[in-house]
Formats: structure tokens, C-alpha cells, sequence
């Protein structure tokens, strides 16, 4: 039986019980998908990488595994996770806080088939097409694409994935052959990858230009959404459950601009606490935490709070912007302490 929360017929929440440091099962990944997951034919698909290449390719599954294999724990986020604490809600699918998961993901390192195909130097970014079409304003009907500035594009960690802990892509999360672009929020992770295109002025296309930061303090006017912020979750307790007054909270961090280095642990009005932190278990695994505390009687809230190396930390309040992105304010919880 899944665990995941649907919120309409194609995006559903993980439960956060479930999150870090371990994989979590693929049935509980979250999903998010912006059109209906295409039929695709495994025998028939092919890679295509064209555009300004000096050796344009048209790949079968096991022609681009030729180019070598890597497995890393990573914690994918959805850019509107926590869309539903900004005030007023902004427009988009209603995320509470479960539009993040974490999965061992299998593929061929990106940056191997990029070097292969010998881009030009005037190439700027790198578009990724997914199968998947749609009607969007005021396009019409379009494939689901995004892309990366060819400097990440060739960084080390964009991957071309096939496999979930171990078991083949299923559809849902982009069968036969995602993207994966650890420490960016998910929009970059094209589902159902067909094409891969050099090109040498900034992509344009329906998704790039709406995932921007409108209206945000903290970004630059029409900047584009890119690295995950720093955040921190409360995963035990549970939000409304009932607790025995001597308890381990804990939980998971992750940011997509620097290592977690550290995590502070507040009760109601109180003086922040520093968590202990763990080791995580790959550079975009979730670094896990805890703090054994004493609580007093009552209802209790406790807020976590994430610091990364870059001078990053998570706002008190939500920050506002247009379409609902990156809200990572501090995550609290509710609890009942029992006498
Ligand atoms: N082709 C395609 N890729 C896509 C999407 C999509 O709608 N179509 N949604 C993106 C978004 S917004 C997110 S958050 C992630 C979600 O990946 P998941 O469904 O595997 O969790 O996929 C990204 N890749
Ligand atoms: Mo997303």
C-alpha cells in the first residue's frame, strides 16, 4: 500500500515519518508532474543530444549505460514545498511540507556523455525535453522541458538516471531515463528525457521563465528558482501526536548551497538549542539530527532550524514571492506532552 498523500491525480505528498537518512521506499517518493505521465516504448526510445555539437548522438538505453555508471543518496525538493505557510497562498499545487524525498539514484554521470559529444564554446545552456506534453498559456501544447547553464551541466553531478534504490525507473518518476540535478529544486530533473540540446542564448521555454523568483526580498527580481535553500525538518515528533515528557526530536537537513552546519532546536518561546548533527551519508544525502530534551506538560511547539556553510539559515517567517517558491521558513510542530 502506498503511503503518499494525494493532492490531485498526478502530485502527491511523502509522508514525512519517512524522510532520511535512509532511502525512502519508491512507493512513498513524492511525485510532481505537470502533464500526464507519456506511454513510452523502452525498446523504441533513444537519447538524441544535438545542437551545437561537434558529434551529435542518438543513444539506445545500453549505449548511454556505456558511458559509465554512479549511485548517490540524494534529496530531491519540489520548489513549492511549504508553498501553503506563505501568506496570502500563493497560486500552484498546495505542498504542505512532504514535496521532498530521498533515493539512491543509479545513471550515467552527465557530464561523460556531454564531454563525448564535444560541445562548442558559445554554448550556453543545455535544454532537456521530456516526452510528457501539455496545454500551457499562452503557448498551446508543448513537451515538459528546462535547462541547466552548461557550467552546471558539465559540473559533477547532474546525472542521466535509469534506476530508484536499486529498481528500474518506474513510470511516475520518469521511466525509461530522468535527469537528476542534485542541490536544484526538482524542475531541473526532466522526467522521461528525450532530447538533450547545446544552445548558445538562455533557453526561453514555458518552465524555465515561470519557475522565477517574483517579488521575493531575498532574490533578485526575475531571478531563475536554481539551488535549494537551506532547510530543516522535524520528523519525530509528529505534528498533533502525544509524547512522554523525555524525548529525542529529530529530523533531517539538506541545502543546495552548502554543507549543514548545524541545527537548532527551539521549544514554544525558548532559547535556541544546537542539535547534534550527523555525518550525511553522501554530498546530497540529508544530514540527519537530534536533541534529547525534557519537556514540561502540556502543548508544546517545537521549531528546528538549519545554518549551512555557505551563511545560510532559514528565515522565522515565511518569505513571499508570486508563484510560491523556496519557502524555507523554520518548521515547527505541535505536540501534546503527556504528564
Ligand atoms: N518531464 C517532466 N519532468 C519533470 C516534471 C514534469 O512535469 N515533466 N516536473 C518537475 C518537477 S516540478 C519536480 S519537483 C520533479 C518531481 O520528480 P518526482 O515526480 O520524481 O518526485 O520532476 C520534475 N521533472
Ligand atoms: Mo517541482
Amino acid at each position: 500500500m502506498t503511503e503518499l498523500v494525494p493532492l490531485d491525480e498526478l502530485n502527491a505528498a511523502a509522508p514525512l515519518s519517512r524522510l532520511g537518512p535512509d532511502p525512502m521506499p519508491v512507493g512513498s517518493f513524492y511525485t510532481r508532474s505537470n502533464f500526464e505521465v507519456p506511454t513510452v516504448d523502452p525498446e523504441a526510445w533513444r537519447l538524441t543530444v544535438s545542437g551545437l555539437v561537434g558529434d551529435p548522438m542518438k543513444l539506445s538505453m545500453s549505449e548511454l549505460r556505456s558511458f559509465g555508471e554512479s549511485t548517490e543518496l540524494v534529496t530531491l525538493e519540489c520548489a513549492g514545498n511549504g508553498r501553503i505557510y506563505m501568506d496570502p497562498v500563493p497560486d500552484g499545487a498546495p505542498w504542505g511540507m512532504g514535496a521532498v524525498s530521498v533515493a539512491e539514484f543509479t545513471g550515467t554521470p552527465l557530464a561523460r556523455l556531454l564531454a563525448a559529444a564535444h560541445p562548442a564554446d558559445e554554448v550556453a545552456e543545455f535544454v532537456f525535453t521530456g516526452l510528457d506534453r501539455g496545454r500551457v498559456e499562452p503557448e498551446g501544447d508543448i513537451n515538459y522541458a528546462f535547462s541547466l547553464a552548461a557550467g552546471e551541466a558539465a559540473s559533477d553531478s547532474p546525472m542521466l538516471v535509469w534506476a530508484m534504490n536499486g529498481e528500474p525507473l518506474t513510470p511516475a518518476h520518469g521511466a525509461p531515463l530522468r535527469l537528476l540535478a542534485p542541490g536544484t529544486y526538482g524542475m531541473a530533473s526532466v522526467k522521461w528525457l528525450t532530447s538533450i540540446t547545446a544552445v548558445a542564448e538562455p533557453f526561453t521555454g514555458h518552465f524555465r521563465m515561470k519557475y522565477r523568483y517574483l517579488g521575493d526580498p531575498v532574490a533578485s527580481e526575475g531571478e531563475h528558482v536554481g539551488p535549494i535553500r537551506v532547510r530543516s525538518l522535524i520528523t519525530r515528533p509528529l505534528e498533533g501526536e502525544d509524547v512522554a515528557a523525555d524525548l529525542e526530536i529529530g529530523g533531517a537537513a539538506w541545502s543546495g548551497t552548502g554543507t549543514i552546519e548545524s541545527v537548532a532546536v527551539r521549544i514554544d518561546d525558548g532559547v535556541w538549542m544546537e542539535a547534534e548533527i550527523e555525518t550525511p551519508r553522501g554530498r546530497f544525502a540529508p544530514t540527519p539530527w537530534s536533541l534529547s530534551l525534557r519537556l514540561e506538560p502540556g502543548s508544546r511547539t517545537i521549531a528546528s532550524r538549519a545554518n549551512d556553510s555557505t551563511g545560510n539559515v532559514q528565515p522565522l517567517e515565511s518569505i513571499w514571492n508570486e508563484n510560491g517558491y523556496a519557502n524555507n521558513l523554520v518548521h515547527a510542530v505541535t505536540v501534546w506532552v503527556v504528564d
